[in-house]
């Protein structure tokens, strides 16, 4: 790394936190879901409302991650494949694999 690059990369570290500060205090967390054995890990999930959730499908069958109240939907995921969802409102958020309903999860948001 050249000394330019260097100092690029403090400066980039030190401007973090007051770029946060600015964003105010409710910083959206991510959260990841795997799904393995036609589950999802962990298939109960407590986040906060703006947060996110990335769903990550280990499996070599596609599935997908999607609200029982359909306001959002991962499409399928084949193999290693990821999508993020931002969970926008408070609640209990069911839901369920679309070729395999019987994989079902939550994620309650406070
Ligand atoms: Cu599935």
């Amino acid at each position: 790394m050249t000394g330019i690059n260097r100092r690029l990369v403090v400066v980039g570290l030190a401007a973090a936190p007051l770029a946060t500060l600015i964003a105010g205090p409710a910083r959206a967390a991510t959260h990841r879901v795997r799904i393995k054995g036609f589950q999802y890990h962990p298939a109960e999930l407590d986040v906060s409302v703006g947060d996110r959730v990335e769903f990550t499908n280990m499996d070599s069958t596609p599935h997908t991650a999607t609200a029982v109240y359909k306001r959002w939907d991962t499409a399928q995921l084949g193999r290693g494949k990821s999508a993020k969802i931002v969970i926008s409102s408070a609640g209990d958020h069911s839901y369920y694999c679309r070729p395999h309903p019987a994989m079902k999860g939550v994620i309650r948001a406070r």
